[in-house]
């Protein structure tokens, strides 16, 4: 029956990374509704569970502990199907993912998107991964500075298998929508390439 035939299928592990900002969150749950995938955004993840190990001063947040979130979500991602949001992607063990998609957001576009973060303090709380409550002056010229794109790319090439990481283009409603139908097609592609 179509359920039997559901509860076997094999469904693949997507991340989406990139800085704070960039727009992950928005894509992941949109995918997740349109695609049936479950939709893991590992800062509220870690805020709900409370894995943090120590805090840090200087960027005035509480550190992620990395071990505790990978144990977390072992067991779901094993199963398949799972769309991960997160601003790091280097502690992921590589097996995990079958792409990789790095957002990328024009300087000037992130800039305003963070600087309506500063007064949108409950808004801002689900993608900050540590519970950072919100941007202070030093966080935001840090991000800006490394620039943001490359350092985050330069991580998941590191992380990840180079065929499998993708960057992505986020600066407008239009790319959402581009990426969306994208990621979509990749993901039929995907099941009927893993189907017996
Ligand atoms: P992230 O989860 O990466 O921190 P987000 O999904 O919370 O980012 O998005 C940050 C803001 O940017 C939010 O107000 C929605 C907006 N946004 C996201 N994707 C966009 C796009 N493609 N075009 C315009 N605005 C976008």
């Amino acid at each position: 029956s179509g359920a039997s035939a559901a509860k076997t299928m094999l469904l693949p592990n997507i991340l989406l990374t990139g800085t704070p900002g960039v727009g992950k969150t928005t894509l992941g749950k949109e995918l997740a509704s349109r695609s049936g995938l479950k939709y893991v955004n590992v800062g509220d993840l870690a805020r709900e569970g409370q894995l943090y190990d120590g805090y840090d001063e200087e960027y005035d947040c509480p550190i992620l502990d990395e071990d505790r979130v990978v144990d977390e979500l072992e067991n779901q991602m094993s199963e398949g199907g799972v769309i991960v949001d997160y601003h790091g992607c280097d502690f992921f063990p590589e097996h995990w993912f079958h792409i990789v998609f790095v957002l990328k957001t024009d300087n000037s576009v992130l800039f305003k998107r963070l600087e309506t973060r500063n007064v949108a303090i409950d808004y801002l709380s689900h993608s900050l991964a540590s519970g950072l409550r919100g941007y202070n002056q030093k966080k935001l010229k840090d991000n800006l500075q490394c620039e943001i794109f490359q350092v985050l790319y330069e991580e998941a090439l590191g992380s990840y298998k180079e065929e499998i990481v993708h960057p992505l283009p986020s600066n407008k409603p239009e790319d959402l929508e581009d990426n969306i139908n994208q990621i979509l097609k990749w993901i039929e592609q995907w099941v009927k390439d893993h189907s017996s």
